[in-house]
């Protein structure tokens, strides 16, 4: 059973992402592990099998059985999002059905993707997995999937059980329109780390997000900060973060992420092909530059910076 309404879900919420050995094979050990360390950090909910879980890499089976071992860890701690998208709304509603199951708390998803549906379609597709489950939705708006339109999502805003959005774009006054339009209860997270001093400010509920893997004490920072109305901390505090944050993209996010875990304990975990295999020699330059990095600005409270510094 659900714990936690869509309402209870605010804070800190990472993107989690999902550990594959060298085998590329899931790693459910690196799992426990992960989790329990997004879980010291003072998260306030894990979103599962999204773009940075690389759910879309998954089979339906490797899904469920990664979203299970997650949910076991957690034990009902902290809310659970499960992104069920997936080519076909049969695939979708069984992923659903699924996570309702296990007591996850929430549904989420991006538009079907890679044929261009009509806008009926895409409607019936969330209504389906919300039929199918049980669980409110919470649509992901995001430019991989191509983004939906202002107008499109007033439509889904309609749909029964439809109780929120993670919105991930440049365009972050729409988290204002959004409410502005549906009202203070439909909930609306920032999905775009590197702007979520934005987000915030136009009242987002959350920040749901895949660098808070390893970032999640500084945005916690941030989301403090946020509530207490000190944005100039908040500004600070933003700019740290993105110094990490276009650290990791200079060289490949995902790979990146999974790399630097190996700093809190989590080690040799990689993204599935085509994502690189970072070589030893990528990885002693990304070392390099984070210790640069160390020197003006510090590790920031950071567990895998303190880890790195140490190593
Ligand atoms: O919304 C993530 N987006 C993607 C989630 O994975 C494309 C974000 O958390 C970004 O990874 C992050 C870094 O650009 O903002």
């Amino acid at each position: 059973m659900a714990k936690f309404s869509t309402k209870q879900i605010k804070g800190v919420i990472p993107a989690m992402l999902t550990p594959f050995n060298c085998n590329e094979e899931l790693d459910l050990q690196a799992t426990v592990k992960l989790t329990k360390f997004l879980c010291s950090q003072n998260i306030s909910g894990l979103y599962l099998t999204g773009s940075t879980g690389e759910g879309f890499m998954m089979s339906v089976d490797e899904r469920k059985t990664f979203v299970e071992a997650v949910i076991n860890e957690v034990n009902g701690s902290v809310p659970i999002i499960v992104h069920v998208g997936a080519i076909s709304t049969k695939a979708s509603a069984e992923l659903s059905k699924h996570a309702r199951d296990i007591g996850a708390d929430a549904i989420s998803s991006v538009p079907p993707i890679y044929w261009r549906f009509t806008d009926d379609e895409v409607k019936a597709y969330y209504e389906d997995l919300v039929q199918a489950s049980g669980l409110p939705m919470i649509v992901y708006n995001i430019a991989l999937a191509g983004l939906v339109s202002f107008d499109m999502i007033k439509e889904l805003t309609k749909l029964d059980g439809v109780e929120g959005i993670k919105y991930t774009s440049s365009t972050l006054y729409d988290v204002f329109r959004i409410k502005e339009y549906v009202g203070p209860d439909f909930m609306v997270y920032s999905g775009s780390d590197e702007l979520a001093i934005s987000g915030l400010s136009f009242g987002a509920d959350g920040l749901i997000g895949s660098t808070y893997n390893l970032l999640a004490n500084l945005f916690v920072r941030i989301w403090d900060n946020a509530k207490n109305n000190n944005m100039k901390e908040v500004a600070a505090l933003q700019q740290y973060a993105n110094r990490y944050i276009f650290t990791f993209i200079k060289h490949n996010l995902m790979p990146v992420m999974k790399y630097l875990l190996k700093y809190v304990g989590i080690d040799n975990i990689i993204s599935r092909r085509p994502f690189e295999r970072l070589t030893t020699e990528k990885k002693n330059i990304i070392d390099e530059d984070l210790k640069e990095l160390y020197k003006e600005i510090g590790a920031c409270g950071l567990d895998f910076m303190e880890g790195l510094i140490n190593d």
